[in-house]
């Protein structure tokens, strides 16, 4: 397999305006026809005659003519990627007629089967094998779709747009025309069809049309798609008043199928989702699963504008389209419930994973100039550090100037194929801002870290700022400039009063300063007293930082910031520090520390009943043992899970009243709702408990059966499972046995289950393991289930980190059973290998060695790049 480079894109040398499509649908095959309307690209300067049409090996070409006279065998050549036409006239219709065997397909690109339904999934490059095609976004056309199926099977049979046509063939089947008036590229396609019920509604644009919103499901599962109906029609009000946004076509239909390699997909009018996250019922649904299935509802119809009225002209400006798409949906979702919850908690993943891939094999810039397989470059980076991009942009402009940036982008480029530069040339246009610096951050990959240094002066009541900033190297990146990095900041006076001062000539109590440079210093006067900063509000920037903050200053910050995101942001550090201490102290075999300055912290907040219980819940979760790894130099997992653990009893210990009663204040005899007063109670009262039980008091124990056996709902019924699973109760395989036999009919449940039961702390925890791989419940060919056992597993540092290499020997098994099977899967569950240059050498060691013996196997292009970049 071989790379290919942004730098050599050229424009297309042939233009599809219209593409016309008939899918005749039969059990054992689907015949596929198209008819491309092509034409010369005059912009292009390749004068070839030939036409290379993109088509993946396993499809059956049947025959192929242009302006319906047929093709000799000499007239062409098929290769295992392409359909090479060797003369082509400047103006003509090609047809195509292509065998395809969906129930063959089991890497769940391209036209496959979910249960019994046939669907879809095109990007980023499964329309290829479908027909043959110039499968590249920047050739977009007018899809006419034509679906013929046997009506007892296929009741439902769909495509994108609007339906045009019904009728009947000879043969009594039913004919069904879609017509889809927007021009799009084909990884936008898609195709559903089967025995599907449906729930409908409407929406009234603000223009006034009536729009017709539909899901469609499972039959049993129609119950569960109010929540997600409800999202989507928030979400399109959203989208009209905070961009302007109006949806264009009649009908906007969604279809939840089980099978699915990620979790949505944005096809025009016709989204399809994996059915986790689109269905929701109380009892069977956690409050984070509502909120996720929100977002994700959210994310695919903001994509109407940001990536199918405006798409991207290649793969390589991917975050085009899905950094603006997650930053529109996350603040959507922080405009639904908590602002400050909302960055929190999305801040706290990008440092988790985000940073993780930064610092990794994998890493690579926002745009990237490179890859052998774009599936691979879905990643967190073009996701949701696009996403820090286009926040700092917002950040820069501000409100007003962001929305001007905005509009021009989608008035300018509508209906065209463009490019991250396009973005930023029409923020800049808007706003007169000068965003030439700044660009940097598309294409310079890794973490960028700052250091603070402040010295203040009781005599001229200045405060200076010293502000370093260095990028570490990244695979094929070794030297970085440095980054336009927009740095909010505020000033604490020692008793927690917001300082005003003056900056630049503006006094108020926060700035934004505008780092540019290797070094630089920021000076503020009218400074009353000496202050502790208050750096970086709200994140406004991807980067890591240090300042030598004593406790008291973070104890301060985490009391009294007026920012919420630093509050919870101190609590942080203060516990990244204790738990780093341990770590030191386990390595070291010394005594650990019995005392934590977090138990005041925590004390305080847990007395103050005016808080907002989420945000207090937050503080209370201490960093997870993926974040601290992110964090060490050396990953040690036994040793950050044993400080983790050891810390938790401490402060469990210490709070045990505290605890219990914030519990007992917080249990709700209210009926369900995924409101975000409940969810936040919910979540502060499962925290408590989560506490309350480690510090083994009975009663807790006793709290713990209660809520598990007499729930009402997921949320809490699961937080007393995870509880007695993560604090090895006695009880926790009797609960975890109750819960699948109460379960055993819902699926998604089922999945939760998996992934509990794997992530038991056990040391001989990979024979339960290979029991749920075999178990009835278990299948190989659904990616939900792979995932949760596989990411079950891993969170088990006894089970996936023995020291004697089972686990890895485990995954690595998987891995190369699925390379081919499922080659976007089996990539994506390499991770965890790819990081094995972090870990103590008697681990690393062993997971390079699963690596090489993963390396010598025939291997997909997904799988190959990932593994052959995690060895060098
Ligand atoms: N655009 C799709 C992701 C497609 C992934 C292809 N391997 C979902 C989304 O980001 O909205
Ligand atoms: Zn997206």
């Amino acid at each position: 397999p071989s790379a290919i480079y942004l730098k050599d894109y050229t424009v297309p040398d042939f233009l599809i305006d219209k593409t016309e499509l008939t899918f005749e649908l039969e059990e054992a095959n689907v015949l596929v026809t198209s008819r491309l309307h092509m034409r010369r690209n005059a912009l292009s300067s390749d004068k070839v005659a030939s036409l290379v049409l993109d088509g993946g090996d396993e499809m059956k070409l049947i025959g192929v003519a242009i302006d319906n006279v047929s093709l000799s065998a000499d007239e062409y050549q098929i290769t295992n990627q392409s359909l090479e036409i060797f003369s082509a006239p400047n103006e003509f219709v090609l047809t195509c007629e292509t065998l395809v065997e969906p129930q063959n397909n089991t890497r769940l690109e391209g036209l496959y089967r979910s249960s019994s339904m046939f669907c879809t999934q095109c990007e980023a490059e499964g329309f290829r094998h479908i027909t043959y095609y110039l499968d590249r976004p920047d050739v977009m056309s007018v899809f006419t779709t034509t679906i013929i199926g046997d009506e007892e099977k296929y009741p439902v049979m769909l495509s994108n747009g609007n339906e045009v046509e019904r009728g009947k063939t000879e043969d009594g089947k039913t004919v069904v025309t879609w017509h889809d008036p927007f021009k799009k590229p084909a990884y936008l396609f898609a195709l559903v069809a089967g025995n599907l019920a449906v729930q409908d509604d409407v929406f009234k644009t603000k223009s006034g049309r009536v729009v017709t919103l539909r899901i469609f499901t499972e039959h049993h599962n129609l119950e569960k798609v109010d929540y997600a109906m409800g999202a989507l029609k928030r979400s399109m009000k959203w989208d009209e008043d905070v961009y302007g946004r109006e949806y264009d076509l009649d009908i906007f239909m969604v279809v939840a199928v089980d099978d699915f390699n990620m979790g949505a997909m944005e096809n025009k009018g016709l989204n399809i989702f994996n059915s986790s996250c689109l269905l929701a019922s109380p009892e069977t649904t956690t409050d984070d699963a509502y909120l996720r299935i929100e977002a994700i509802v959210a994310h695919e119809y903001f994509h109407n504008w940001s990536g199918n009225r405006v798409t991207c002209r290649d793969w390589f400006q991917l975050s085009l389209k899905e950094g603006f798409t997650v930053f529109r949906d996350q603040t959507f979702s922080s405009d639904m419930h908590s602002e400050t919850v909302k960055r929190v908690e999305d801040v706290s993943f990008l440092r988790t994973a985000q940073f993780a891939e930064d610092a990794g094999p994998m890493a690579h810039p926002v745009r990237p100039e490179s890859f052998i397989e774009i599936s691979n470059f879905y990643t967190l980076t073009v996701y949701e550090k696009g996403s820090e991009i286009v926040r700092m942009i917002y950040t820069l402009l501000g409100e007003q100037a962001f929305r001007k940036g905005s509009d021009l982008y989608f008035d300018r480029h509508d209906g065209q194929a463009v490019t991250c530069d396009d973005f930023v040339a029409a923020m800049e246009d808007a706003s007169g801002v000068d965003l030439s610096q700044f660009k940097r951050w598309y294409s310079q990959a890794g973490t960028p870290e700052l250091l603070f240094e402040s010295k203040y002066s009781v005599t001229d009541k200045t405060l200076k700022l010293v502000v370093k900033q260095t990028t570490p190297p990244t695979p094929g990146q070794e030297s970085k400039l440095p980054l336009h990095i927009p740095i909010k900041l505020g000033l604490i006076s020692k008793d927690g009063n917001e300082l005003e001062s003056t900056y630049s000539g503006e006094t108020a109590q926060e700035h934004v300063l505008h780092l540019k440079s290797e070094e630089a210093t920021f000076e503020f006067s009218g400074v009353d007293s000496e202050p502790v900063p208050s750096i970086l509000r709200g994140f406004s920037a991807p980067v890591k930082y240090e300042y030598a903050y004593s406790t008291e200053e973070l104890l301060l910050l985490m009391s009294s910031d007026s920012d919420g995101f630093n509050r919870w942001n101190a609590a942080q550090q203060l516990a990244v520090r204790e738990l780093k201490s341990l770590i030191h102290q386990i390595k070291n075999g010394e005594p650990l520390a019995d005392q934590s300055d977090l138990v005041k912290g925590f004390k305080s907040l847990l007395l103050n009943e005016e808080l907002d219980p989420a945000m207090v819940a937050l503080i209370l979760e201490l960093p997870s043992q993926a974040y601290l790894s992110e964090l060490e130099k050396e990953i040690d997992p036994h040793a950050i899970h044993s400080a983790l653990t050891h810390l938790t009893k401490v402060i469990a210990n210490a709070l045990k009243e505290e605890f219990s009663a914030t519990y007992m204040n917080n249990v709700e005899s209210t009926v369900y709702e995924p409101n975000a007063i409940q969810i936040a109670k919910r979540a502060l009262k499962n925290i408590a408990l989560h506490y309350w039980v480690e510090s083994d008091d009975v009663t807790a124990l006793e709290s713990l059966n209660e809520q598990f056996s007499n729930s009402d709902n997921m949320t809490d019924q699961y937080a007393a499972l995870s509880i007695a699973v993560e604090a090895g109760v006695e009880k926790a395989d009797v609960m975890l046995a109750t819960f699948y036999d109460q379960w055993l009919h819902e699926s998604l449940v089922v999945n939760k289950w998996l992934t509990l039961s794997a992530s038991q702390e056990n040391v001989d925890g990979l024979k339960r393991v290979e029991e749920l791989m075999s178990h009835p419940a278990f299948d190989i060919k659904n990616p939900n289930k792979v995932r949760a056992v596989l990411g079950g597993m891993g969170r088990s540092v006894q089970v996936f980190h023995k020291e004697d290499g089972s686990g890895y020997r485990y995954l690595a098994d998987q891995i190369i059973y699925l390379n081919k099977r499922n080659p976007q899967l089996a990539s994506r569950i390499c991770t965890p290998l790819t990081r094995w240059k972090k870990y103590k050498s008697s681990l690393g060691d062993l997971m390079k060695l699963e690596l090489e013996r993963i390396q010598k196997e025939d291997l997909s292009k997904d799988v190959y790049e990932v593994i052959t970049k995690s060895l060098n």
